[in-house]
């Protein structure tokens, strides 16, 4: 698919006009005019959006820090999905399946959804954007399914960032559909050799680097000295990710999206992708909430709703402050 026809400059103002339902969401051109949504929540917190892919691609908290890793070698241009925040892998988890790797909607024009239907849980966030994609007359050859994607990104009351999709079978003859998901969340982290996960420790987990066998994790926080790539099965719902020198951990909570994987690429993966820089695998890690192992089934009409809350908490395992156990068995 060519990008010109994806990204027509023309096209993408116009459905980028629409008027934006919350008064903290700004519309405006990025990184090669790309256009992107910015949300500033009074209290200090901020994210980006960019419409192509619904690539959240900043999240800070209050005092401005940035909290997602974004390649200083990301590629904002079309057909290649953007280096690091948040690519969002549908239809399709990874090379699970005939699509291209991690699926089309990270390389896709969405536009601004000026008539969301309303969610069944009232959000007490008013700082929020909400996008929608649907396939294209190129996507339908690829995967012929019809289908709405809505997105809702949100800024919570203490800076936590919530993505909430709602995936709706849109056919009209009656044809279901299977896919798999992930958000590919890329965590900026001070050093990876010191940071932990916590809430995975004796979960199952398909191993990427080994053909995907099956094996069981051991029972301690997982900590990092090598490239990592495991698609942790039937996960809890809170998982989190503990960057010991910036005292910060991370808490990820997720709903409709059982598995989690952990992904960095180490030195030799880094040196291989041309858009991410040799020593930046030191200061990112990958945890995904995703649902691979089952692929979902949609029948016609029928709707899914996937959500991840992010929170960034001050803390220090050492300092007791914040004991992982408190934070994943606690409120
Ligand atoms: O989520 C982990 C993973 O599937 C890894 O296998 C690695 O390929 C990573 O995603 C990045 O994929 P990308 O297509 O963005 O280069």
């Amino acid at each position: 698919m060519s990008s010109e026809k994806v990204l027509s400059s023309a096209s993408a103002s116009a459905s980028a006009s629409a008027p934006l339902a919350s008064p903290h969401a700004e519309l405006c051109r990025g990184i090669n005019g790309l256009d992107k949504v910015v949300l500033r929540d009074p209290r200090g917190s901020s994210a980006e959006v960019y419409l192509y892919g619904a690539h959240v691609t900043s999240w800070k908290n209050d005092h401005g820090e940035e909290l997602l890793f974004v390649s200083s070698k990301a590629i904002f241009k079309p057909p290649k999905a953007i280096r690091g925040g948040i690519p969002i892998c549908f239809p399709q988890f990874s090379n699970v399946g005939s699509l291209e790797q991690h699926g089309f909607a990270r390389n896709r024009l969405w536009t601004i959804d000026t008539d969301p239907p309303p969610f069944s849980t009232t959000s007490s966030s008013k700082t929020f954007v909400d996008l929608i994609l649907k396939p294209s007359e190129e996507d339908m050859k690829i995967w012929a399914h019809s289908f709405e994607f809505r997105l809702r990104v949100a800024l919570g009351p203490g800076g936590d960032l919530l993505l909430t999709s709602r995936i709706r079978n849109t056919s009209v003859d009656g044809k279901p559909f299977s896919f798999t998901f992930a958000y590919h969340t890329y965590f900026s982290v001070s050093d990876i050799s010191e940071v932990r996960v916590e809430g995975l420790e004796t979960l199952d987990y398909l191993d990427n680097l080994q053909n995907r066998e099956r094996f069981t994790e051991q029972g301690d926080a997982i900590t990092f000295e090598s490239e990592v790539d495991k698609i942790y099965l039937s996960t809890p719902t809170k998982i989190a990710i503990l960057d010991h020198e910036k005292k910060r951990t991370f808490v990820l909570r997720k709903d409709g999206l059982p598995d989690a994987v952990v992904w960095n690429p180490w030195d030799k993966k880094a040196k291989a992708m041309v858009d991410f820089g040799d020593e930046e695998y030191k200061h990112m890690l990958c945890v995904e909430a995703a649902a691979v192992e089952k692929p979902i089934t949609l029948k016609a009409g029928e709707e899914w709703k996937g959500r991840q809350e992010l929170s960034a908490v001050p803390s220090s395992y050492c300092s007791g402050q914040l004991d992982p156990q408190k934070v994943l068995h606690g409120s």
